[in-house]
């Protein structure tokens, strides 16, 4: 008798049984999370893409112009959420603040909808981030964050979450319409000689980066670089190696930011045995001041952030 494969919502209700007083609040919130992701995905698939890509002539706060798609999926998410009475409040990329529900439920809800939506038209892999806090406080500290995830939109879609102790990895069967169980407990490669940043922006980078990077070229690490944050961590939490994306002479503060890129990746890299650095803290530990603020960030494998802090910290 073959067993049935163990689906997201399998997986949601057996760990909401750990805790005698839950009220499933949790488990609801995450499926609605999964289920919009599913639409997502079948809008990024679909072949009428022509009419999703087209440019609303926006700019959002991050200075991107915001292309049909991305409207499509900040409004899924945010109606969604904001009518589901879970949430307190959600902010996102695309909007200018952060957006208060009706009906208050007990979440404040980070995400950014299309991470990486300039590469929808160009068939390379994007990402839907989301970061979940509870309280009336909608500037936390990431290590505040009850649960972390993304929707990866690579050759399968793929969801990926902790709720601060392990990490699980979920498979969409399109056919089913289902997220299945893939990987428990994601563990990262202590190490890991795979290297992800622009080195297109080499010239404005530091001299102590500017000399790792030489000394790591030197031992034969492999550069890789999809230019969506989610398909490049994704990567390093699944084989090693380390992300960076540092403050350089024209982005005092990088690029990405820290409450719907950073703190959420770095939260679900750490419970995976990783590391995530800023400046010279984690950036779980920052107390946020503005819902887009940027942060530099190198987010990966234990041994190999333990390796920059060394360039940093003695030359
Ligand atoms: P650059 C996508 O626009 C994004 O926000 C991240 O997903 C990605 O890691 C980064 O920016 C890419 O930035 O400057 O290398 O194009």
């Amino acid at each position: 008798m073959s067993k049935k494969p163990v689906t997201l919502t399998d997986y949601l209700l057996k760990e909401e049984m750990k805790y005698p007083n839950a009220t499933g609040h949790f488990t609801l919130l995450i499926t609605y999370i999964q289920e919009v992701g599913k639409i997502i995905s079948k809008h990024i698939r679909g072949t009428t893409l022509t009419e999703l890509l087209a440019r609303t002539g926006d700019i959002n706060k991050s200075g991107d112009e915001t292309i049909k798609i991305d409207k499509l999926a900040n409004n899924l998410l945010r109606d969604t959420l904001l009518e589901s009475s879970l949430v307190y409040a959600i902010g996102s990329e695309e909007e200018e603040e952060i957006r208060f529900a009706k009906k208050k439920g007990e979440y404040i809800v980070y995400f950014d909808p299309i991470d990486g939506s300039s590469n929808v038209g160009i068939n390379i892999p994007t990402g839907t981030i989301f970061s979940i806090y509870r309280g009336r406080e909608v500037l936390q500290k990431g290590e505040n964050q009850v649960a972390a995830g993304y929707i990866l939109y690579g050759s399968s879609t793929t969801f990926v979450y902790t709720a601060g102790s392990s990490v699980a990895e979920f498979i969409l069967d399109p056919s089913a319409g289902i997220f299945l169980l893939s990987k428990k407990e994601i563990k990262m490669p202590e190490t890991g000689k795979i290297y992800s940043i622009n080195e297109g922006y080499l010239p404005l980078f530091d001299k102590k980066l500017q000399h790792y990077l030489k000394g790591i070229k030197e031992e034969g690490y492999k550069l890789r670089y999809v230019g969506s944050m989610v398909a490049d961590i994704h990567r390093t939490l699944l084989k090693g190696g380390i992300f960076i994306y540092p403050a350089d002479k024209k982005h005092p503060n990088g690029k990405l930011r820290l409450m719907y890129e950073v703190n959420p990746l770095s939260f679900i890299i750490k419970q995976a045995g990783g590391k995530a650095i800023t400046l010279d803290t984690s950036p779980l530990e920052i107390m946020p001041e503005d819902i887009h603020q940027r942060v530099p960030i190198a987010i990966g494998s234990k041994g190999e952030i333990d390796k920059l802090l060394s360039f940093y910290n003695s030359r």
